[in-house]
């Protein structure tokens, strides 16, 4: 795939360092060959969303990727195993989470890969970062701008860092 398409990627963690987890998750996405990171929204502290755990530490990214939606998948699971996320509990803390939210304006349900993200349009917390730096991209099932959706859920948990 040589043309580049832009990406959604939504960050969180946790549990350990979070701060500096969540930058060089940023400068591993970095590095990897096929993607380039074009924007950055800021860090915000969260109230987790599940059961009871310590507030998260959320932001989104903007890249320009040069490789198939699958790849890119593959690529943000082996950065999460690089700082010990395991997938044990579902909706249990983690040092990392790093979710595909949108890929150019492409639909895909498959078992292992769903973009959109299936849950982004309810998330206060990947809305309100993806809001600051992509308020303008329609998400491509309701053909809604992020401006609009994050205007539908309660961001009162959420606070700028
Ligand atoms: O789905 C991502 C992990 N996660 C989060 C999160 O990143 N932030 C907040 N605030 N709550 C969450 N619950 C889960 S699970």
């Amino acid at each position: 795939m040589s043309q580049s398409q832009q990406c959604a990627i939504a960050l969180g963690s946790n549990l350990g360092d979070s701060s500096a987890i969540l930058e060089a998750a940023i400068v591993m996405l970095a590095k990897t060959p096929g993607i380039k990171v074009t924007s950055q929204s800021s860090w915000y502290q969260t109230a987790p969303v599940g059961p009871p755990q310590p507030d998260y530490l959320n932001g989104c990214v903007i890249i320009d990727v040069q490789l198939t939606p699958q790849d890119l998948l593959q690529t943000t699971l082996s950065i999460e195993k690089q700082f010990g996320r395991e997938r044990r509990e579902r909706w249990g803390p983690r040092t990392l989470d790093l979710d595909i939210l949108l890929f150019d304006n492409l639909i895909i349900d498959t078992p292992t890969l769903q973009i959109p993200h299936p849950r982004m349009s309810e998330r206060a917390f990947v809305l309100v970062p993806l809001a600051e730096i992509a308020p303008d991209w329609l998400e491509p099932i309701s053909g809604c701008a992020i401006a609009q959706l994050v205007q539908r859920v309660d961001c009162s948990g959420v606070h700028p860092v």
